[in-house]
């Protein structure tokens, strides 16, 4: 990625169907290989309660990359990988291998039919701000202003069963 601009972007990662660490590890490194995404930083990784439809426990995590791609091309890429690991979509917040979900992409705001950034369920969610918070607790929310460690004081955070 050298000569090049890049920005940096906060992914959420969630498996719960298969080997979800190994699905999630192999993600990781899928996108650490693509020439342009550089990973920085990745959470550790958290067994969480479903929000939803009763299914298995995930395993959440969330990790910081820089990229020179633009939102819907770098969006793109992550649904190319979330089908590379067999994921097949079935009913919304139902059991998957893997699912990439683009949380922050500086301090963008978009609200178009294939993307919304910051991503719109990303405040409530315990699954995301708990990992994203142990790597970006200062990263400011352009649509509350409010860092992310705040966030994660407004929430409950029962759903969190245990940190691997
Ligand atoms: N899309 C729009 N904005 C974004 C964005 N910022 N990042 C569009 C990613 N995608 C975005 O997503 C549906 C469409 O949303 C994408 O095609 C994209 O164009 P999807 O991954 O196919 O569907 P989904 O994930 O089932 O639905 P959704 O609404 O994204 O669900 P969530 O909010 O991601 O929730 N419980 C626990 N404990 N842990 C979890 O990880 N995940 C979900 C899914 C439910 N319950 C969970 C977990
Ligand atoms: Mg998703």
């Amino acid at each position: 990625m050298s000569n090049q601009q890049t920005v940096s972007c906060a992914i959420a990662l969630g498996s719960n169907l298969g080997e979800s660490q190994q699905n999630l590890e192999q993600a990781i490194s899928q996108l650490n290989q693509l020439p342009e995404i550089t990973v920085n930083e990745v959470s550790s990784w958290y067994e969480t309660v479903p929000v939803g439809p009763a299914q298995p426990n995930y395993l959440n995590g969330c990790a910081l990359v820089a990229t020179s791609l633009a939102p819907h091309p770098l969006l793109d890429t992550l649904l190319r990988i979330e089908t590379q690991f067999g994921r097949v979509r079935q009913k919304r917040w139902g059991a998957r291998t893997l699912d990439l979900d683009l949380l922050l992409y500086e301090d963008v705001v978009l609200d178009t039919p294939r993307l919304k950034l910051p991503h719109p369920r990303m405040r409530e969610r315990a699954f995301v701000l708990v990992p994203l918070g142990e790597i970006a607790p200062n990263w400011v929310d352009p649509v509350t202003g409010s860092a992310i460690a705040q966030l994660k004081d407004t929430i409950d955070y029962s759903g969190i069963l245990q940190q691997l």
